[in-house]
């Protein structure tokens, strides 16, 4: 295939409410889309970066230079040799910027998808027909108001909870969830890098309560430490912002540092590489499970044809649309008995709706071969 042109597209869509974690608070979800227009079609990819270098240090102004500096110039320059699979060996030696080669990468595997009448489902091999949902839950300002939440959460279905935590915001509101809620319910928290090597009695702590998991309570650095505390408590160490290749995971897995991976498709660079780490991980039996950012239908449909995939063994933040957006903008992902239908028809599956597109389009910005 041929790239002719890229459309870089910024979306500001409203929030339902404020999802608040350790590093931010956001009302307005700013969103990236990659639109590649090429000479067998179009396809579709949504940026994993936000607004700032908040969750990582990619961001939306800088994914979209190195876009439109290196990236899209070297894979004009392929010409007809160009495929999805020929992205990542062409930018091999671009250091990071993981989350725009994603985007690019997605949007062209999308185009080559539709053309040969394949879903992302079939060509990445997933097994099942929907996947369960859980639904992360953003830090509150009382806990009243954390429990009025995960009752309406668990009221529309939602199989396992994730809690959002923080120094502050950890032990009283996992308890009062428990207390409330009971043992029954799948439970686990994320602290997005929140914690030190000095909290490691702390999280001890919330070993008390049966948790699943506890994603990524250190610096994403601090292999070590995470190694030091899987050794320490009970709770399965989950990694999420520290792994981002299959090598880096089978490092991870190999020192001990981590138990269970998140897999997010934008933080590695693209759905090849979360296959890759899919199969590290099933290898030495380490279930994974897919991660989120908060994405608008383009980015959920790839998602959850990933978490279709045999080693997904734990529900993702694989949410409905209705999760965080009163519109979105495909059609929605709606909660069915607690699971969502992976798509099946071809590429991502789902077609961006034009005038919802408008209503929420900030910018567009077309770059040509
Ligand atoms: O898509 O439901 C979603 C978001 C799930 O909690 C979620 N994502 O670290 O796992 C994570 C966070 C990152 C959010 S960045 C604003
Ligand atoms: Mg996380």
């Amino acid at each position: 295939m041929k790239l002719e042109a890229v459309e870089l597209i910024r979306l500001n869509v409203p929030l339902k409410s404020a999802f608040r974690t350790s590093f931010s608070s956001v009302n307005l979800h700013q969103v990236v889309w990659a639109h590649a227009i090429t000479d067998v079609g179009e396809g579709w990819a949504e940026c994993g970066a936000n607004e700032r270098p908040d969750y990582s240090s990619e961001y939306h102004t800088g994914a979209m230079a190195v876009l439109r500096e290196f990236i899209l110039p070297d894979l004009f320059g392929l010409g007809a040799d160009l495929t999805a699979e020929a992205v990542a060996p062409t930018l091999h030696w671009m250091k990071g910027h993981r989350m725009a080669k994603h985007a690019i990468e997605t949007a062209l595997l999308d185009a080559q998808l539709r053309h040969s009448g394949t879903s992302f489902a079939s060509y990445l091999g997933s097994t099942k027909t929907e996947v369960p949902s859980g639904v992360s839950v953003g830090i509150m300002d009382s806990i009243p108001e954390l429990l009025g939440f995960v009752a309406d959460y668990l009221s529309q279905g939602y199989v396992r909870i994730k809690l959002k935590i923080e120094p502050g915001w950890d032990y009283e509101a996992v308890k009062a969830v428990r207390d409330e809620f009971g043992w029954d319910i799948p439970l686990q928290v994320d602290a997005n890098t929140a914690y030190t090597r000095h909290d490691f009695d702390l999280l001890k702590r919330l070993d008390e309560f049966n948790l699943l998991l506890i994603e990524q309570p250190l610096n994403e650095e601090d292999i070590l430490g995470h190694k030091k505390l899987a050794d320490y408590i009970e709770t399965p160490v989950c990694l999420d912002e520290s792994i981002v290749s299959a090598d880096g995971a089978a490092d991870a897995i190999e020192l001990g540092a981590v138990e269970i991976i998140n897999i997010k498709p934008s933080r590695v660079g693209g759905y090849l590489e979360s296959k890759k780490i899919h199969d590290v991980a099933v290898a030495h039996s380490i279930p994974v499970w897919c991660g989120g950012m908060l994405e608008t239908g383009i980015g959920r449909a790839a998602n959850l044809a990933l978490a279709a995939m045999p080693g997904f063994t734990l529900p993702g933040d694989t949410s409905a649309s209705s999760r965080y957006f009163e519109t979105d903008l495909t059609t929605p992902f709606v909660l069915e008995n607690g699971h969502i239908k992976v798509p099946t028809a071809p590429g991502i599956g789902v077609d961006p709706i034009p005038e919802i597109i408008d209503r929420f389009a900030v910018s567009r910005e077309l770059i040509k071969r």
